[in-house]
């Protein structure tokens, strides 16, 4: 990086989650009626996986939650601390300690909303190979109000960015949030970034997603989210090209600025799709003995995005780096990385 760029540039709102990692065998799954790479919330009869992992599996802790992990990874290529503000609720425990440690070392400035008497939010991650399969206790996380974005030091805080970052997986806990920032983001003419982030948000959270739709600017999601978006449509085609130009399409309270879509496929290009063109960036594929686990992949990728896109790069640039910052973390546990980033 070369220019300096303004402190809390970049706000981001989601759920700080401590993941519980651990590779197990595919009839854990089966137990626990998961599919490799699913993610979902978990049911009570989910809850002693938690246990289970860290009994008998050797489970690993590790930062987590969506856009804290996209956050720290932006922060890490970035090397300029305090770029990025975080919001999100833990409880007043060991958890959140961890978390506030890691996301600090990485110099991402939280800003927690304290839930006392409720643990912080856990996310179990089964790992099979290259998949990887996600069941997250949101706990404290579930506890997040619109009056922590009304303090004020948090409200300059929101006021004051330029770019805007929440995940589909927010959406499951407080709406009125993201819809207040979105209107920030609108009034004030910045970027609000938007992730489908899994099928089960657009399967059981259309209408808040839809409502918070013609406020993005930019939607992120992988091929399976874009297939449920287009499924819980009812749009006839599953083609990931054509379900990227109806996105695209979808209602936006400032036409002046186009949507753009950013379609992740595992290790298949990367779809950039904007009102009348669909560009495609490759991915380097790694082999199979590099790969630690694919964990916070997604994550990464948006990480890269946003560690170029605040410094107002171009999206190829943008998008090279979310594929450099990906394959990295693919080649450490969880969403975490080792040693300098050597994006250029
Ligand atoms: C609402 N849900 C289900 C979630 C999550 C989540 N982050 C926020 N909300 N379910 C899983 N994660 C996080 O996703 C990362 C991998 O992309 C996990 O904590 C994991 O770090």
């Amino acid at each position: 990086m070369t220019s300096t760029l303004q402190e809390g540039i970049l706000v981001g709102c989601g759920n700080p989650l401590l993941d519980i990692s651990a590779v197990v065998p595919l009839n854990f799954l089966q137990k626990y009626s998961m599919n490799e790479d699913d993610a979902i919330l978990a049911e009570d009869r989910h809850m002693p996986i938690y246990g289970e992992l860290v009994e008998g599996y050797q489970a690993e802790f590790l930062a987590g939650g969506s856009v804290q992990n996209s956050l720290r990874i932006a922060q890490w290529i970035l090397r300029q601390p305090r770029v990025a503000v975080f919001f999100g609720c833990v409880g007043e425990d060991r958890y959140a300690g961890i978390l506030k440690e890691k996301a600090q070392a990485a110099g991402l400035d939280v800003h927690y909303q304290v839930k006392r008497d409720v643990p912080t939010g856990t996310c179990a991650v089964l790992i099979t190979g290259t998949h990887r399969s996600l069941c997250a206790n949101l706990a404290a996380a579930n506890n997040f109000t619109i009056d922590h974005l009304e303090e004020p030091s948090n409200k300059a805080l929101v006021d004051n960015a330029q770019y805007y970052y929440i995940s589909g997986f927010f959406l499951t806990v407080n709406p009125p949030s993201i819809m207040q920032v979105a209107a920030t983001a609108h009034a004030k003419q910045r970027p609000f970034l938007m992730n489908l982030s899994a099928p089960f948000i657009s399967q059981f959270y259309m209408a808040p997603l839809l409502a918070a739709l013609p406020y993005v600017d930019i939607i992120f999601g992988n091929e399976a989210e874009a297939q449920a978006f287009a499924e819980a449509q009812q749009w006839p085609s599953g083609d990931l090209r054509e379900i990227g130009k109806r996105l695209v399409a979808m209602e936006k309270k400032n036409p002046a600025r186009p949507r753009i879509a950013i379609l992740t496929q595992g290790c298949d290009p990367v779809l950039l799709i904007q009102q009348d063109s669909v560009q495609e960036f490759p991915v380097t594929k790694l082999a199979v003995h590099e790969i630690v686990d694919t964990n916070g992949a997604g994550d990464a990728f948006v990480g890269g995005f946003l560690s170029q896109f605040v410094q107002g790069k171009s999206l190829d640039v943008c998008i090279r780096c979310g594929n450099y910052a990906a394959g990295h973390i693919i080649k450490n546990p969880g969403c975490t990385y080792s040693g300098e980033p050597e994006f250029v």
